[in-house]
């Protein structure tokens, strides 16, 4: 099943958690600390895959959590990091956040880190210092990230084949690739779109072939209309055109319908060079059809998709076109680039019970307190205190009693002695 939209969970794993040990042996009794770091915890890490075509397995596990790194250990053993969680996802994937675009990944193996594993925690031996030979500090792992990702798929295509339904782009499709798409007598075989790839002199471009458009495309009326944005990043279209008509529209009438719709739709795709073909030129009524169509358009190439007649000269042209065109940015996407939002090291908000203190910085310095040792209690006031908070809090008024929130750790502000 063809899917190009999904939300996915994701969730990097945590900081394995620093250890706080003494070295102990026989006859040494002040063995120094040797408490070891803990691992990385496991990012989350997409990348593209030509293999893939569809966000259809994304949709229905929309959960990816990666694995906590492991705690180190006395001896300086230093826990082991967890590895990355990898999402495959079709070439054409766009990653958004909150509205914004992170991501588009148009090249196979094209990668990007979608969060970060959490650092793992610092064991005492790493706090060792001439001033603290023997340190009663260890860091817990940092926390992972988590937040929701969502992901459109936009098909990365050089050539669109459009035209009303039944025309025979899926027969055009099936003959000049290895694409076999399901052709039948009668409109709306094509239901999602198929892609292929077409090689000719050595050099090779992808085509897709979309669901046929009809009047009313753009307010939904068919299918076609649905898929229109999987060709947005074509450089050209092919507009193929049946010879016989559509019901009581001749090939012209079929031509300007179409047109009229991509113009409803996208000035974006309406814009686009097209390459005209009319199709089943093997039928004895098409002689009259490509001389009355000429009389509006001079360029056009007749072909009939299932003879073959036409075909090479009608590729030879989009090969040659193509060349000449630059590859295509989507609008949309140019339009909304990632700013990284500008974030504090903290805030300070004053609440009903209280003051809660917001700040990735802040509150993953608290989760990664071993609260039973007092000397990293302390050692968290002390770093709490130099980047200001203390005096943000009195600052907004908070007097001695007061409670402070910070992530699922609550504290009782006290005023410190300078
Ligand atoms: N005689 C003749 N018939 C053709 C030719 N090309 C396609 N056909 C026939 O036209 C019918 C429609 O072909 P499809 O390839 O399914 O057409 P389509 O444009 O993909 O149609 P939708 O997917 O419904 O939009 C089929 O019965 C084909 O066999 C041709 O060159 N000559
Ligand atoms: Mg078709």
């Amino acid at each position: 099943m063809f899917i190009d939209k999904a939300q996915i969970f994701i969730k990097s794993g945590k900081g394995g958690d620093g250890c706080l040990s003494f070295h102990r042996e026989k006859f040494k009794p002040y063995g120094g600390p040797d408490g070891g770091n803990g691992g990385r915890g496991g990012s989350v890490v997409m990348i593209a895959d030509y293999n893939l075509t569809t966000l259809l397995d994304l949709r229905k596990n929309p959960h990816y959590t990666a694995k906590n790194g492991e705690q180190g250990s006395g001896n300086n053993c230093v826990g082991k990091s967890a590895g990355d969680l990898i999402i495959k996802v079709p070439i054409g994937t766009i990653v958004r956040r909150e509205g914004s675009v992170i991501a588009d990944l148009t090249k196979n193996n094209q990668t990007v880190i979608l969060a970060n594993g959490g650092r793992g925690g610092r064991g005492n031996a790493s706090f060792k210092s001439s001033r603290n030979t023997a340190p009663r500090i260890n860091e817990k792992g940092q926390p992972g990230e988590e937040w929701v990702a969502e992901l459109e798929l936009k098909l990365i295509a050089d050539v669109g084949i459009i035209g009303y339904p039944n025309a025979g782009k899926s027969t055009l499709l099936s003959v000049i690739s290895a694409a076999k798409p399901k052709v039948a007598d009668y409109p709306f075989t094509t239901l999602v779109p198929n892609l292929g790839v077409v090689g000719f002199h050595g050099k090779s471009l992808v085509f897709a072939d979309i669901p046929g458009l009809i009047e009313g495309a753009h307010q939904g009326k068919g299918l076609g209309g649905e898929f229109l944005r999987h060709i947005e990043r074509t450089k050209l279209l092919i507009h193929l055109i049946d010879s016989c008509g559509y019901g009581q529209k001749d090939a012209y009438a079929t031509f300007l319908a179409v047109n009229k719709e991509l113009e409803q739709y996208s000035p974006q795709i309406a814009f686009k060079k097209q390459i005209i073909a009319l199709n089943k030129i093997d039928l004895p009524d098409s002689v009259e059809s490509l001389k009355s169509f000429k009389r509006h358009r001079k360029k056009v190439f007749p072909i009939s998709a299932v003879t073959g007649k036409g075909i090479k000269e009608l590729l030879a042209e989009v090969f040659k076109e193509s060349a000449r065109i630059k590859p295509v940015l989507i609008q949309d996407d140019v339009a909304k680039p990632v700013y990284y939002k500008y974030t504090p090291a903290f805030e300070v908000h004053k609440s009903e019970e209280g003051f809660v203190i917001t700040g990735r910085k802040v509150t993953d310095l608290v989760e990664m307190t071993n609260f039973s040792e007092q000397e990293s209690v302390d050692r968290l006031q002390k770093i709490l205190k130099s980047i200001g908070i203390e005096k943000s809090l009195s600052d907004h008024g908070a007097v001695h009693g007061d409670i402070v929130k910070v992530g699922k750790y609550e504290f009782t502000y006290e005023k410190l002695s300078k």
